[in-house]
């Protein structure tokens, strides 16, 4: 017996050994919105270094020479904090792979085709003179505002293509193009069952050597199947590399323009086991609360095959915040689904307290006797759950989500009189109040609306049904 179970436990380590990790992995700054500070950046290199993260993109789509002013060089003292980073992400073991979208006003033919591809390579040049080695050019978000684009990925491919050969034309030590065409996601690179023109030309022109990343069946999608990615390799004839939207929250906007209202704060999922030849985490501009689904995308970046999102989330929570864990879990449990009507990714926010109010109000449209106590319990964790975090997290952690846990107090608080209006069959005034008060706050801070929000509002339709 004692011998069985050291074979399993062998037989375990080995296949852990053996995981084979995805060769390009890291954090791409991909997000719109105001971008990482430059200290921001140098604690990521520290956290990639620490999980195995072997890769950062330099691709902030609000850094202007980065998109909008692409062919104006970087001014002296922003090249020498850029140098600075270089170097710190060098010293932790981290490509720093510099990113430029050139492709809101490219020329690509003539004099001036001719031109910009100069001011490109210039560009790249002044990067690589600080000591970048990885290079990208990214054609995203081209589309006008009906959703139709005009590019023809014939143009792209063979751009791409030329900056790719110039930069192994000088320099022995560049690593391999990356790239992002202008039809991203699988869903975009299709008609029915036919591959569209663009991607057709783009994928046939283009390279083999250029790595290519996508964003799975949609731009945020519920997770990408083995069969979809399988399908993609095949359109392009190579093994992709993913550009993953989680835990990115920029298209998380109110009605006033406010960005970032809701915290992704789940795990990565639902990602492929094999032929992925790179994957890159788009965070959010929280950079330490990103960490929680990046700590979980380089657990499963490190072994695909083998990666279990819940258990990687426990652990992460678990050594990121210590003895605030507990509560940290309980938070983060109501703020790890995105959705709005094109985005969706994360498992669901408040299963727990989700399977308790069903219990509840149930049992009391069926005239059953209910029992009010796990509900009442699950509640009573969540305002003490928020209580602890806004009186402990630390201050860099705190004011990333202070609103968000001040709406969580407010939302348990609101919950308990919902509670306590069903247990005393009694709808108090006070009740719509409280929900008033959580609505003038949803500008910053959005959580839990398919569960524990949702639940007052399903208890004042409960009373006014009656
Ligand atoms: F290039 C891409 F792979 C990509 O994801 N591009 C952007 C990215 O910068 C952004 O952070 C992300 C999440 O919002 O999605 C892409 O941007 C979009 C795409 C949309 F369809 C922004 C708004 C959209 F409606």
């Amino acid at each position: 017996m004692k011998i069985f179970l050291v074979l399993i436990m062998l037989l375990v380590n080995f296949t852990t050994a053996f995981a084979t990790p995805i060769p390009l992995r890291g954090v791409i700054e991909g997000f719109y919105g105001t971008p990482w500070s430059n200290s921001d950046r140098e604690d990521i290199f520290v956290f990639c270094r620490q999980h195995n993260l072997n890769s950062y993109i330099y691709a902030p789509k609000d850094d202007l020479y980065h998109r909008e002013k692409w062919r104006v060089p970087y001014p002296a003292d922003k090249l020498s904090e850029l140098k600075n980073l270089v170097d710190i992400s060098k010293q932790n073991g981290v490509r720093f792979i510099f990113a430029i979208s050139p492709g809101l006003d490219l020329n690509y033919h003539g004099k001036k085709g001719e031109e910009d591809f100069n001011y490109l390579m210039k560009k790249l040049e002044a990067m690589y003179d600080i000591g970048v080695r990885d290079f990208a050019v990214f054609f995203d978000d081209l589309k006008d505002k009906n959703g139709n684009h005009h590019e023809d990925g014939e143009d792209h491919a063979k751009f791409l293509n030329r900056v790719q050969a110039e930069l192994n034309a000088r320099h022995k030590d560049v690593y391999p193009l990356i790239t992002v065409p202008t039809e991203y996601f699988r869903l975009d690179m299709m008609k029915g069952d036919k591959i569209k023109s663009y991607t057709e030309k783009f994928a046939e022109n283009l390279n083999k050597k250029i790595i290519v990343l996508y964003t799975g069946d949609g731009v945020v999608c519920d997770g990408i199947t083995q069969e979809s990615f399988d399908s993609v390799n095949k359109i392009f004839d190579r093994e992709m590399g993913i550009w993953w939207n989680y835990p990115v929250n920029d298209y998380s906007v109110t009605a006033d323009g406010n960005r970032n209202a809701k915290l992704a704060l789940g795990a990565i999922e639902k990602l492929p086991e094999r032929n992925i030849s790179a994957i890159f985490f788009n965070p959010m501009q929280q950079v330490q609360l990103s960490k929680i689904a990046l700590a979980t995308g380089a657990e499963y970046a490190n072994s695909p095959n083998n990666y279990d999102s819940e258990k990687s989330w426990d652990k992460e929570l678990s050594e990121q915040f210590g003895e605030l864990a507990k509560d940290m879990k309980i938070f983060a449990e109501h703020s790890r689904h995105m959705e709005n009507n094109w985005a969706k990714v994360g498992a669901a926010d408040g299963q727990n307290f989700d399977t308790a109010a069903y219990l509840v109000l149930n049992g009391l449209k069926h005239n059953r006797e209910v029992d009010f106590a796990p509900l009442e319990k699950i509640i009573d964790n969540m305002e003490l759950a928020a209580f602890n975090l806004l009186d402990k997290l630390p201050e860099n952690i705190l004011i990333e989500c202070k609103p968000q846990l001040e709406q969580f107090q407010r939302i348990a608080q609101a919950d308990r009189l919902a509670l306590k209006c069903l247990e005393e069959n009694n709808l108090s005034p006070q009740l719509k109040i409280l929900r008033e008060e959580i609505s003038n706050h949803e500008p910053t801070a959005i959580l839990s609306e398919k569960s524990a929000l949702k639940f007052i509002d399903d208890v004042i339709k409960f009373f006014d049904n009656k």
